[in-house]
C-alpha cells in the first residue's frame, strides 16, 4: 500500500539505482521537521514514489531545492543534474519510453521553461508522461527584489506550453501544491498520456508553514481509467476480421509489455497479417517476422507481395493512419479499424493529430487491451490467408562508407548480445537491425525536434540499468551537436551507455531540401550544401565527449577500422563508462530515404 503524505513517508527505501543513489549525499540535517511550504511539496514528491528528478538550477525554485537536498536528503526523488532545460525534459522522456511512467523535471522560472519547451514538445508528440515543476514570482509584487525578480516573473506562465502540455497549474497554498501533484502524476500516467507543467509561486515555497497537512492515501487519488473496449465492439471487429480476404495490421505506439508484444503476433498470425510499422515509434513487431513487411515506406500499392489484396486495414494506434492510407491507395471498399484512445488528447493548437481518416469501425480503447481480446474472438482463423514470402533483405556489401555500414558491423559486433537502440537518426532503413523485442528500439523524438537523441537516450539508459541491456544511441551529428551537454549527466551519474555518431558534417537532410528547390527552380544543386555543412572546421565529435569525461573515439573514416573502434567502445561502456565514436559517414541518404522524402517528410 502507498504510504500516507507525511514526514514519515521520508523513511521510505529509495529504489533509485544503488550505484546513482551513492553519489551527492548531503551532510544530514538533523532532526527535520516540515516547516516550509516546499517541504510540503518534496513530501509530495516522496510519497508519489518518483525516483529522480532531472534538473537545471534556478532561484526561483530555490526552497524546493533545499527541501530535496537537507529535508529529503536528495533521495527519492534525487536530482539528476542536466546542463541545460532541454536535455533535463529529454531524459524524463527518455525514461518513459522505457518505463512507461513519468519522472518528475524542474525548469527555472519563465527562461528555463523557455529552454525546455522543444523537449516538452517531443514528449507531447511522442504522448510520454513527463512532470514538468516550475516556478515564478514572488507573485506578491511588493515581495519582489528589484529587476531579476520582475523579469522573472510572467503572468499565466503555463501559457507558454499549455498548447502542448496535457494539464497545467498555479497552486497557492502547500494543500493545492500537493493536490496539483497528484493531479498532475494520474493525468500524465493516464493514456493517452504526456507531459504536464506545474508551477510554484516563489513565495509559497518559501513561507513558512506551522500546521501539518492532514495524511493522504496517494492510491485513492490514482483511480485506474478504463481503456479497455467494450465486449460487443471487440466481437464486431473480430467478425469484421475474420472475413477479410487480406488484412493490413499497422502496429502503432504500444507498451514495452512483452505480452502485448507476444499477443500482437498472435492477432498478426491469426489472420496472416501484412504487418507495418514504424520507426517514429518504439518497436511494435518483431521486425524478421515472415508476416513483416517494412516500414511506412513499404506502404505503396505494389511495393510489397500481397498489399494490393488488402481489404482491411488494422490500425493500432498508428501515428498517421490518414497519411497511411493515402499512401496505400487502397480501393474505396477497403474497411478500416482503428483501435486508439489518441482523439482525447487532440487539440486545436498543435496539428500532431495528423489528417482526419475514414474510420468504420472505431474502438476507443488501448490497443495493448484490446488485441489479446481479438486473438481470443477470432482464435484460428476461419479463412487459411495467404503466408506471404519473407520480405527480401541483401547481404550485397553496400559502396562507400555509409549509416548501413555502422548497422553491418554493429550487428557483427554485438551478436545475439540484448541491445536497446535509443535512438536512430532520420535516414536509418529499418530493415538494417532487427527488433526481435518491445525494448530494442524505444522510437524517435517524437515531435521531429532535432537535439533530443542525446537525452533521450541518456534517460533511457537510466532506466535501462540492471536489465542486462546494452543501450546504444545512433545519432545525426546535427542531432548530437544540438543536444551534446545531456552526456555530462550520463558520465556524472554513472549511467553507462554507446553513442555511435552518423557524422556526415551535415545538417544533411536540408541539403535534400535545398535540393528540391533547386532542381524545381532549375538553379545550380550544386549549392545545396551553403549553410548546412560544418566543415572548416570540422568538429570533433569524440572531443565533444572526452571533454564530458566520456571516452572519445575516432574519428572513424574507413568501414574497415570500424570493428576494432566499436569493440573497444564496447568495453569501455561495460566497464561503466559512456563511449562516443565519431563515424564520418559520407553525405547522402540511401535510394529509398531519399524517395520516402521526396514524398514527404524531413
Ligand atoms: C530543432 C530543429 N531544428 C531544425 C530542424 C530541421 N531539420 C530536420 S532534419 C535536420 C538535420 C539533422 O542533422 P543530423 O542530425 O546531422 O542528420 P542528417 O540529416 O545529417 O542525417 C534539420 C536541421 C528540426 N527538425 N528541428
Ligand atoms: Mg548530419
Amino acid at each position: 500500500m502507498t504510504p500516507p503524505v507525511s514526514a514519515t513517508a521520508r523513511a521510505k527505501a529509495n529504489d533509485a539505482d544503488p550505484a546513482v543513489a551513492g553519489l551527492e549525499r548531503p551532510t544530514p540535517a538533523g532532526v527535520n521537521a516540515p516547516g516550509f511550504g516546499s517541504d510540503f511539496i518534496a513530501d509530495a514528491l516522496r510519497a508519489l514514489d518518483i525516483p529522480y528528478i532531472a534538473l537545471t538550477p534556478g532561484a526561483s525554485y530555490r526552497g524546493l531545492h533545499d527541501s530535496i537536498v537537507n529535508y529529503l536528503g536528495n533521495t527519492k526523488p534525487q536530482m539528476l543534474l542536466c546542463l541545460h532545460e532541454e536535455a533535463a525534459v529529454a531524459i524524463a522522456q527518455g525514461y518513459a519510453k522505457v518505463t512507461g511512467k513519468a519522472m518528475v523535471t524542474a525548469v527555472h522560472s519563465n527562461v528555463g521553461l523557455m529552454h525546455a519547451t522543444m523537449a516538452m514538445f517531443n514528449a507531447w508528440c511522442d504522448r510520454m508522461p513527463v512532470i514538468v515543476l516550475g516556478a515564478t514570482g514572488p507573485v506578491d509584487a511588493a515581495k519582489r527584489r528589484p529587476w531579476i525578480d520582475w523579469i522573472h516573473t510572467a503572468r499565466d506562465q503555463g501559457a507558454l506550453v499549455r498548447e502542448y502540455t496535457k494539464w497545467d497549474d498555479q497552486p497557492s497554498s502547500p494543500a493545492a501544491a500537493r493536490e496539483a501533484l497528484l493531479r498532475g502524476t494520474w493525468i500524465a500516467n493516464t493514456a493517452p498520456r504526456g507531459p504536464v507543467y506545474i508551477n510554484f509561486d516563489a513565495e509559497l515555497q518559501e513561507m513558512k508553514v506551522s500546521e501539518p497537512l492532514p495524511p493522504l492515501d496517494v492510491a485513492r487519488y490514482m483511480p485506474q481509467v478504463t481503456t479497455s473496449a467494450p465486449a460487443e465492439l471487440i466481437r464486431q471487429a473480430a467478425d469484421m476480421l475474420k472475413g477479410a480476404k487480406q488484412v493490413l495490421l499497422l502496429a502503432g505506439r504500444a507498451s514495452r509489455s512483452i505480452d502485448a508484444w507476444q499477443s500482437r503476433v498472435a492477432l498478426a498470425e491469426a489472420l496472416n497479417a501484412r504487418v507495418v510499422t514504424d520507426l517514429k515509434i518504439g518497436a511494435s513487431f518483431p521486425t524478421d517476422h515472415p508476416l513483416y513487411s517494412g516500414s511506412p515506406r513499404a506502404i505503396t500499392p505494389d511495393s510489397v507481395e500481397g498489399l494490393k489484396n488488402v481489404d482491411i486495414v488494422l490500425s493500432l494506434d498508428w501515428v498517421d493512419l490518414a497519411g497511411a492510407l493515402r499512401a496505400f491507395g487502397p480501393s474505396p471498399s477497403v474497411k478500416v479499424i482503428q483501435i486508439s484512445l489518441d482523439h482525447r488528447i487532440h487539440n486545436g493548437w498543435s496539428m500532431d493529430y495528423q489528417g482526419l481518416p475514414p474510420v468504420d469501425l472505431l474502438l476507443s480503447a488501448d490497443p495493448d487491451l484490446v488485441v489479446p481480446e481479438l486473438v481470443k474472438a477470432i482464435g484460428q482463423s476461419a479463412k487459411p490467408h495467404a503466408v506471404p514470402s519473407p520480405r527480401a533483405t541483401t547481404n550485397k556489401e553496400p559502396s562507400g562508407f555509409t549509416n548501413e555500414h555502422i548497422a553491418r558491423a554493429l550487428r557483427k559486433a554485438l551478436g545475439e548480445r540484448p541491445v536497446t537502440y535509443t535512438h536512430l537518426p532520420l535516414s536509418w532503413d529499418d530493415s538494417w537491425l532487427a527488433f526481435r523485442h518491445p525494448l530494442d528500439y524505444i522510437g524517435s523524438d517524437g515531435g521531429g525536434g532535432v537535439g533530443g537523441g542525446p537525452g533521450i537516450s541518456v534517460g533511457a539508459a537510466l532506466a535501462l540499468k540492471g536489465l542486462g541491456r546494452l543501450p546504444v544511441a545512433i545519432c545525426g551529428d546535427g542531432d548530437f551537436l544540438m543536444g551534446v551537454t545531456a552526456l555530462w549527466t550520463a558520465v556524472h551519474y554513472k549511467i553507462p551507455l554507446l553513442f555511435v555518431l552518423a557524422n556526415n558534417r551535415s545538417f544533411y537532410n536540408d541539403e535534400l531540401h535545398q535540393e528540391r528547390m533547386a532542381r524545381a527552380r532549375n538553379r545550380p544543386i550544386e549549392n545545396k550544401w551553403i549553410g548546412q555543412r560544418m566543415a572548416d572546421p570540422e568538429v570533433d565529435l569524440a572531443a565533444m565527449g572526452r571533454a564530458q569525461g566520456a571516452a572519445g573515439f575516432g574519428p572513424v573514416t574507413k568501414a574497415g577500422d570500424l570493428p576494432t573502434v566499436l569493440e573497444k567502445a564496447i568495453a569501455a561502456v561495460d566497464a561503466g563508462g559512456v563511449a562516443v565514436i565519431d563515424v564520418r559517414v559520407e553525405p547522402g541518404y540511401t535510394a529509398a530515404m531519399t524517395a520516402a522524402m521526396t514524398r514527404g517528410g524531413g
